[in-house]
């Protein structure tokens, strides 16, 4: 359940989000219901690999050409593909969000977009071209065979949460809540303002790349500790999930208090 993670990420923004903030997105996205934002987290990857939707499969990840685990970073002009990538992505679609020429149905797929890029763009193989953002390292999790890039995506996640459903809109509920406490009153609650720092929707590329940035470090630290070669074929579901773990929560925790502030600024200036 690649989608997870991303309803997990829009139900805590649908958690902070003001209220006229959910009323816009709402309207847009015709449903008044609390799922407003977590209904529509998957639908970018349930298009990519349609003929409409072609066009936004390399909107999903930047492939960063960096040498982990001894040196990460992303480099814009060097890393995101002529055609975009998840960095350009959140910039074009929050720009589209913003244009009221545009049809409200065009609006409605550019919120949908954001909705799903900031998720991406804050899982630290989304933004490394190590073996595809680590498609092609095998590994094992509690004895199955995964790629790392699934691992991540979502066997963590799940492991963390006590396993999900194949409709896991209850326990994202379920822990976009703990999540949110957390951030309102627990463990994240120093640090939330920091997580707004680079917030600037007059330069929505900038934002993008610092949250992007953020989580490619993790792959110098926590991903590929001891390089590509060390984790192949290995076990990943006792040590190297402990030390993950906080890793994806943190991660998950701050792509939907962020999407939260991003979705805010972009309806108060649709006002
Ligand atoms: N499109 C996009 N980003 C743009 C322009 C277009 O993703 N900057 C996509 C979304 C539209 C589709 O292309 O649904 C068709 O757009 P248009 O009618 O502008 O060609
Ligand atoms: N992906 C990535 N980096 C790449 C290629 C793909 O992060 N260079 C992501 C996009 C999907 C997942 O990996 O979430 C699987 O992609 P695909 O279906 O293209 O193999
Ligand atoms: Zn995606």
């Amino acid at each position: 359940h690649a989608g997870f993670g991303h309803i997990t990420v829009a139900y805590i923004a649908s958690n902070f989000v003001s209220s006229d903030t959910a009323s816009y997105f709402q309207g847009l996205l015709h449903n008044s219901t609390e799922d407003y934002l977590a209904g529509v987290a998957s639908w970018a990857d349930s298009v990519r690999y349609t003929k409409w939707g072609r066009f936004s499969a390399n909107f999903h990840f930047i492939d960063a050409k960096d040498d982990p685990p001894r040196s990460c970073g992303i480099v814009m002009a060097r890393d995101c593909k002529a055609d975009g990538c998840v960095v350009s992505a959140i910039h074009n679609y929050t720009t589209r969000l913003l244009d009221a020429s545009l049809p409200a149905s065009e609006r409605a797929i550019a919120a949908k977009f954001v909705v799903h890029f900031v998720g991406d763009t804050h899982q630290p193989l989304h933004n490394e071209d190590v073996a595809r953002g680590g498609n092609g390292i095998h590994v094992k999790f509690n004895g199955v065979d995964f790629n790392l890039h699934h691992v991540w995506d979502s066997s963590i996640a799940e492991k963390l949460v006590g396993g999900v459903r194949r409709a896991p809109y209850a326990e994202a509920r379920r822990w976009a809540d703990a999540l949110t406490a957390e951030i309102n009153t627990g463990k994240f609650n120093a640090s939330r303002l920091d997580w707004l720092q680079d917030v600037d929707l007059e330069d929505p590329t900038a934002t993008a790349l610092a949250w992007a940035s953020e989580a490619n470090a993790y792959v110098c630290t926590k991903v590929l500790p001891e390089g590509p070669e060390a984790i192949r074929g290995q076990e990943l579901g006792s040590e190297y999930y402990e030390a993950a773990a906080p890793v994806v929560e943190l991660q998950i925790a701050k792509a939907g208090y962020r999407l939260a502030a991003w979705l805010d600024l972009i309806a108060a200036r649709t006002k």
